[in-house]
């Protein structure tokens, strides 16, 4: 039994929605793991966010209709999520009736439950006045969709969505305080914690913002975001939110990976940890997690893969606030093997420890190359790939140290990349 009352996904990133039938899966995953609502919000479907003026066409308003079933049919709640603050002018009255008229529209497809979206847009230089404004437009919304009462969930996105982009801070921002003045009991904000990703949210970070907003936050979470990076996919397990947060948030949704195949252990650990007892750890949702993941890999006869091989996958693509254990040592290996003092013999050691590793990586490749399961190959192969080649160059070049070098150290990385190296610190 969840711990929290509103437990689930948003299609929240920045990139390719993800399609009918993958969100046919995902419905599918969360109802079997007692998730409830999703939050449909993708920055990229353009009718959300850049012609969030525009009805649907005909097609894209059939495939948000059926959407809405298959959600329902599944027993989630479907929000829908209307992102106008990129050029909404709540002065002009067009603009107060292209809201209120997209809204009619979306719930004529059968949508029950919504959403009003002011994050990532310029913020006004008076910022009280812009969170009257929202609370304004979010009154209107409400009024229109529901003329006799609040009859469905009503989620609101501040601009100031988290701790860092509260000014001056969360407890003095003029913001937060006249948004949490002016809206509604009953509509809910969300927030991301501390920072945009929150690698750690504390009790005591959202007791402040739900005081300042007047009700329990509903945590937006970008734990498992990796939208603004090419380089990382996070395979680790919900982590860095005590226990004690579940009794102080309106609920937890989680905005994750965009590959929606490599999500299964970040959304299961957060169901988990819904639900868990006060004994939880990250890392024992981290295992029941990959033994539900398990057997998607496991569709061929030609590799088996095992719990620890998957659990060495998830370590080495753990979580944006650090390496999983395992990925620390490979690490450290590595740090051994380039460094000039390291001997011959303990060399060879570390070029054996790196080559199992890379061998086990290779076979969570091949055993996925070899099944029917193409959407999760075709998701994880790039980021299993990127490790296994850079591991096989280390223990070439480290193979060879002595003799003529092998040309492997050429540089493969981006510009991107390069700028990654600088070491400077925000
Ligand atoms: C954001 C965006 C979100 C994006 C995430 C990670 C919120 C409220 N908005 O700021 O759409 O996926 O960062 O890049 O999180």
């Amino acid at each position: 039994m969840s711990a929290v009352p509103i437990l689930g996904v948003i299609e929240g990133f920045y990139g390719r929605p993800w399609t009918p039938a993958q969100r046919g899966r995902l419905f599918a995953r969360m109802a079997a793991w007692g998730m409830n609502t999703f939050l449909y919000a993708p920055k990229d479907d353009r009718w959300h966010r850049q012609l969030w003026r525009d009805p649907y066409p005909e097609a894209e308003a059939e495939a948000l209709r059926g959407l809405v079933e298959d959600a329902c049919q599944h027993g989630l709640q479907f929000v829908y999520a209307l992102a106008p603050g990129l050029d909404l002018d709540w002065a002009d009255d067009g603009d107060r009736r292209a809201l209120a008229e997209k809204f009619v529209h979306v719930q004529r497809l059968g949508v029950e439950h919504f959403s009003l979206l002011f994050d990532d847009i310029p913020y006004a230089v008076d910022r009280a006045a812009q969170a009257r404004e929202q609370v304004s437009a979010t009154h209107h919304v409400m009024d229109t969709l529901w003329p006799d009462g609040q009859a469905g969930l009503l989620l609101l996105c501040p601009t100031e969505y988290c701790g860092e982009r509260a000014a001056p801070s969360v407890a003095t921002s003029p913001y937060l305080k006249a948004l949490g003045e002016g809206l509604r009991p009953g509509v809910e904000i969300l927030w991301t914690g501390p920072q945009v990703v929150s690698t750690e949210i504390s009790v005591q970070s959202v007791r402040e913002v739900n005081e300042i907003l007047r009700r329990p936050v509903m945590i937006w979470d970008n734990l498992h975001a990796n939208d603004f990076t090419l380089h990382r996919v996070n395979l680790g397990p919900y982590a860095g939110r005590p226990l004690e947060l579940r009794g102080l948030v309106a609920g937890l949704l989680s905005n994750p990976n965009n590959q929606l195949e490599l999500n299964t252990p970040g959304l299961f650990s957060l169901t988990d940890y819904a639900s868990g007892k006060s004994d939880w750890t990250p890392e024992a949702s981290l295992d029941r997690a990959l033994e539900v993941w398990l057997p998607a890999f496991n569709t061929s006869s030609i590799h088996r893969v095992s719990l620890d091989d998957l659990r060495l996958v998830s370590h080495l693509l753990y979580l944006p606030g650090g390496l999983g254990p395992q990925a620390v040592r490979v690490l450290d290996v590595a740090r051994a093997l380039v460094n000039p003092q390291t001997g011959a013999e303990e060399r060879e050691a570390l070029v054996r420890e790196l080559r199992t590793v890379r061998h086990r990586v290779i076979t969570v490749l091949r055993a996925l190359e070899a099944g029917p399961n193409r959407d999760l190959l075709f998701d994880l192969h790039p980021y299993l790939v990127d490790v296994a080649e850079e591991l096989q160059r280390l223990i070439v070049w480290a193979s060879h140290r002595g003799e003529d070098d092998p040309e492997v150290f050429s540089y493969r990385g981006s510009l991107a990349d390069r700028l990654m190296t600088l070491g400077w610190k925000t």
